[in-house]
């Protein structure tokens, strides 16, 4: 185990919806602590680096859409195996998948509205928090 920073990202309809209380509860519950956090509204320049795994999907342009539908909470969350632990806690991407008990399978019902994003490993951890925090 290793203390880690990962980068986390509460979504527009996290926002919209008057959940990231409940998120940020659940993220400090489990241990983790928040290492900086910002209020942040995204373009598309930085949805096509940040999703450019997605970039070829017939649903990316709908992804660009909603991610700048209105401002993000941007964080840092810091904590022993942050990566891993924050991928558990908020669930499977796809919302038939998540599971209750997660913030994914507790609060959505769709897998475009899924309230958070979270690091998939160190390197795009280390590679989100420098394009979100320079
Ligand atoms: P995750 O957010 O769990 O890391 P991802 O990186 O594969 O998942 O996808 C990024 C986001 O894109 C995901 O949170 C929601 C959207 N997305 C992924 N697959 C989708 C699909 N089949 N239909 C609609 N939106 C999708
Ligand atoms: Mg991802």
């Amino acid at each position: 185990m290793a203390t880690e920073r990962t980068y986390i990202m509460l979504k527009p309809d996290c926002i919209r919806r008057g959940l990231a209380g409940e998120v940020i509860a659940r993220i400090e519950r489990k241990g983790y602590r928040l290492a900086d956090a910002k209020m942040m509204t995204l373009d598309e320049p930085i949805l096509r680096e940040h999703y450019a795994h997605l970039k070829d999907e017939p649903f990316f342009p709908d992804i660009v859409e909603y991610m700048t539908s209105g401002p993000v909470l941007a964080m840092i969350v810091e904590g022993e195996n942050a990566i891993r632990g924050m991928r558990i806690l908020m669930g499977a991407t796809r919302f038939e998948d998540a599971e209750a008990g997660t913030i994914r399978g507790d609060f959505a019902a769709s897998t475009r509205y899924n309230l958070i994003h979270g690091s998939d490993s160190p390197e795009s951890a280390e590679a989100e928090i420098r394009r979100f925090f320079g």
